[in-house]
């Protein structure tokens, strides 16, 4: 009999990749059905994702909360993720009334985005809001005093404190020295969040519980969950020359605990000869101008080293699941998928695509995002109508962690203002937040310039009745001189042009719930002019949810543009990895020595 974790999945089972981190340590999974098979469970995991309230109630109501004290107090090993960690608390802001665990006599706090958070780095500083909820890569450091000179750590549950981990969350266990948990006996490891700092990752006896995800923080995080599976508490580790090495004065001296977040995108497509592709447009024309050596593609339909006559046909740059494993490797912080056909075909029957996530999400440990047809949509096969929430389940449990919404954002918000700013509470945002949490719901949002004469002008037709949010660009209308613009939404891969702008998009979808905006910019997409700077600053000011500059970038310097000058929480390319003109790797070098700015190495 094989080595065996007992999982506990009281969400709607959208752990596949912590089964397949578990798996990739050399253990196997076995499913807790019910209370009773608690306590069978030698190493109980309890992993999280959404509402506290959600995973209480939801324990609760399955009559799991005495299977799990029992386990608690039998001294068998106990791993809480995310949520799971909070569960451990007495109680969260998240959800007053609501019991947790109460295994730690502590309450969680909501991060205060009401604060701005500067940046310095060698070339300036930069303010932004500080985002809620916190994305991204942040240490796990021990609290605990350790020598400094001394050229090994003791590492707890396989942490260390050069390394970066994955968090994603809105609440948090304060942490001060001499604190609560420290009062009560725990060992915590923490990370800071501009001026809160809190416990990344708390121990104590036989329970262990991270605030970030192990499954989602590539090697790093492998190497956590291993150490929990071998019952490796602490281990003297030695710490890496790279981990020292780097001259204080050279990194920024004040960030607000993140690394710069670096997104290798795969638009995915099927071609002409019915292959799914990663394809890449100039302004979301992805065809083929002109003729071109087929010699560097890696598509299975394409066999030949010569010149090929491909004008017309959609441009092949790769296999999506090569090119998603190849980008993990050079260390991209995250991979997003758009399925850039599927506002024409029903993502039901879309089967090599999920087929795509399984095989990627094996492999690659780092958070997965998908896009297109996430709506309500009706299966073919049956003639049923399928909720968008149901679409987007049959993602999550192909190894999604997150789904990224278009197209349905923007008639979602067209409809919000239509009833006067109220919510339905049936729009694919707010039915999927609610079930998988906000962080689990990307909105795509791809806007083009308009220019206009003047901060109230618009050459919109007469019937238009929105004013729309400009801005004074000091890229004017090369044509006309105009020096007024407004982003439009589009949708259907930028074919269809709507009468709504980008601030009206993005405040109404974080209204329903949306945890990120990715930002595109169709004017700038494929371009490699560099990120719309202007329209990263505008966005960013509008909202509290993290976002995602993408679109344009083409060398290195341009993503220390965007992080440099606007406040975007991450920063996507796609061309300029695809077309191997630059790696990831060389991107976050370049962030790293030349700008001295914190990157992720894995
Ligand atoms: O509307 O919910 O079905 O989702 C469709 C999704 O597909 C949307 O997210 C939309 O942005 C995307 N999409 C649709 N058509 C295209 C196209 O290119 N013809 N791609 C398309 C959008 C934009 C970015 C791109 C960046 C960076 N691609 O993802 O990767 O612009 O590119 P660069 O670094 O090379 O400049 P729905």
């Amino acid at each position: 009999m094989g080595k065996k974790a007992h999982l506990l999945d009281y969400v709607a089972g959208n752990t596949r990749s912590l089964v397949n981190a578990i798996e990739k340590c050399g253990y196997e999974v076995e499913w807790i059905r019910g209370p009773d098979d608690v306590k069978d469970a030698e190493k109980l995991i309890l992993p999280g994702v959404g509402h506290f309230s959600h995973c209480l109630r939801s324990l609760s109501n399955a009559n799991y909360l005495p299977a799990i004290h029992a386990h608690l107090a039998s001294g068998k090993p106990f791993f809480g993720i995310c949520v799971g960690l909070q569960a451990l608390f007495s109680g969260s802001d998240e959800a007053p009334g609501v019991a947790g665990l109460g295994v730690i006599d502590g309450q969680l706090r909501r991060f205060d985005e009401t604060k701005t958070s500067a940046t310095t780095n060698a070339r300036g500083a930069v303010k932004a809001r500080k985002s809620v909820p916190c994305i991204g890569w942040n240490s796990a450091s021990l609290a605990q005093a350790v020598d400094s000179a001394s050229t090994s750590r003791p590492s707890f549950y396989g942490l260390e404190e050069w390394r970066k981990y994955y968090y994603v969350h809105s609440y948090f266990a304060p942490y001060g020295p001499g604190c609560e948990l420290e009062r009560q006996g725990w060992t915590v490891a923490t990370a800071r969040y501009g001026d809160e700092t809190y416990a990344g990752a708390i121990g104590k006896g036989n329970v262990f519980a991270t605030q970030f995800h192990p499954e989602k923080s590539g090697e790093a995080g492998l190497k956590v969950i291993k150490a929990f599976l071998e019952g490796k508490t602490w281990e003297d580790v030695s710490i890496p020359a790279v981990a020292t090495g780097t001259p204080a004065s050279q990194v920024e001296s004040s960030t607000n605990g993140l690394t710069r977040r670096i997104i290798a995108c795969l638009d995915v497509r099927t071609n002409d000869d019915g292959d799914l592709v990663v394809t890449k447009g100039d302004q979301y024309d992805v065809r083929e101008k002109a003729s071109v050596p087929t010699s560097n593609t890696s598509s299975s339909s394409s066999s030949s080293n010569t010149t090929k006559h491909l004008a017309g046909q959609v441009r092949n740059l790769g296999k999506p699941v090569h090119l998603a494993e190849k980008y993990y490797r050079q260390s991209a912080d995250e991979i997003t998928f758009l399925n850039i056909t599927s506002f024409r075909s029903s993502p039901l029957t879309d089967l090599p695509m999920l087929e795509i996530l399984r095989q990627v999400s094996r492999t690659v440990f780092v958070p997965l995002t998908i896009g297109g047809g996430i709506r309500d949509t009706i299966d073919p096969s049956t003639g049923r109508t399928a909720s968008a929430l149901e679409v987007a389940k049959l993602y999550f449990a192909s190894g999604a962690d997150k789904v990224s919404i278009g197209s349905e954002a923007v008639m979602a918000a067209e409809e919000y203002y239509a009833a006067g700013g109220q919510l339905s509470g049936k729009t694919a945002i707010e039915t999927i937040s609610a079930a998988y949490g906000c962080q689990a719901v990307v909105v795509s949002v791809d806007p083009k310039r308009v220019f206009v004469d003047s901060p109230r002008g618009s050459t919109t037709p007469p019937q238009q009745h929105h004013h729309h949010h400009t801005l004074r660009t000091a890229l004017p209308d090369p044509a006309t001189g105009r020096e007024w613009v407004w982003y439009q939404c589009t949708t259907r891969g930028g074919r269809q042009s709507h009468d709504l702008d980008v601030i009206q998009l993005v405040t109404a979808v974080e209204k329903m719930g949306a945890g990120e905006i990715l930002l595109n910019a169709i004017d700038r997409d494929g371009s490699n002019r560099g990120f719309d700077l202007e329209l990263i600053r505008t966005v960013k000011d509008a909202v509290a949810i993290p976002v995602v500059a993408s679109s344009g970038a083409g060398r290195p310097q341009h993503f220390e543009e965007v992080f440099s000058q606007t406040g975007a929480d991450a920063a996507l390319g796609a061309g300029i990895f695809h077309r191997t003109e630059y790696t990831v790797g060389e991107v976050k070098d370049w962030l790293e020595r030349r700008a001295g700015m914190v990157v992720r190495r894995d």
